[in-house]
């Protein structure tokens, strides 16, 4: 059967002119052992994720959903365990947005967990001598918020797709004035082509 595979990056935010999630999902391969690979590109906007994120599922009816995004600051490739029912920011989104303690969904469940076989991810990545942990929160932000969107959708039309988030450090040019850390574009898009991997077996 012809698997289909929906990875996302996310646009860029805040003081950065690139986000690392995009540059390194544009540059993966139409095709990865045999898997169809669908590419998109995500606005950094609470409001258009939750129009947006559930048609592009619908569009693609993909059998494996891979959602990724920028973690300035963190250290090594963070596998997402849960996302959590909360928008809660310090800074604005791209269309200027700014909520504090509001929930994503009313009358919707706390958290979902990652359907995607995290602990198989995280141990092939390392095998494969890239730095990579589970994390326990996607934060609060936009990407929490498409974590929470894409497995509400799923769950709530009974969509077969395993679905979860990875969030990536810096690339170098990112940090050049500042001191964080940081990940070279090509093993990050190694990393999400190892997680792509993995996922497509059963
Ligand atoms: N990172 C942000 C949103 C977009 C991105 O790439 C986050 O971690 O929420």
């Amino acid at each position: 059967m012809h698997v289909k595979v929906l990875v996302t990056g996310f646009e860029p935010f805040g003081e950065e002119k690139i986000n690392p999630s995009w540059e390194a999902v544009k540059n993966l391969s139409k095709e990865i052992n045999e898997a169809e690979i669908i590419k998109k590109r995500l606005p950094v906007s609470f409001k258009a994720i939750k129009k947006k994120l559930p048609k592009i599922i619908d569009e693609s009816m993909p059998e494996v959903i891979i959602l990724t995004g920028q973690a300035g600051g963190r250290v090594n490739i963070n596998v997402e365990r849960v996302a959590i029912n909360v928008m809660d920011s310090k800074k604005e989104d791209n269309d200027g947005y700014k909520p504090e303690d509001e929930p994503i969904f009313e009358n919707a469940p706390a958290a979902y967990f990652s359907t995607l076989p995290i602990r198989r991810i995280v141990n092939a990545l390392k095998h494969n001598k890239i730095p990579a942990t589970i994390s326990n929160t996607a934060g609060t932000y936009v990407c929490n918020t498409a974590m929470y969107v894409a497995l509400h959708h799923t769950t709530l039309n009974g969509l077969n797709a395993k679905t979860g988030f990875i969030h990536v450090p810096y690339i170098p040019e990112q940090v050049l004035e500042k001191t964080q850390p940081f990940m070279s574009l090509e093993m990050i898009e190694k990393a999400i082509e190892i997680a792509i991997k993995e996922s497509i077996k059963s």
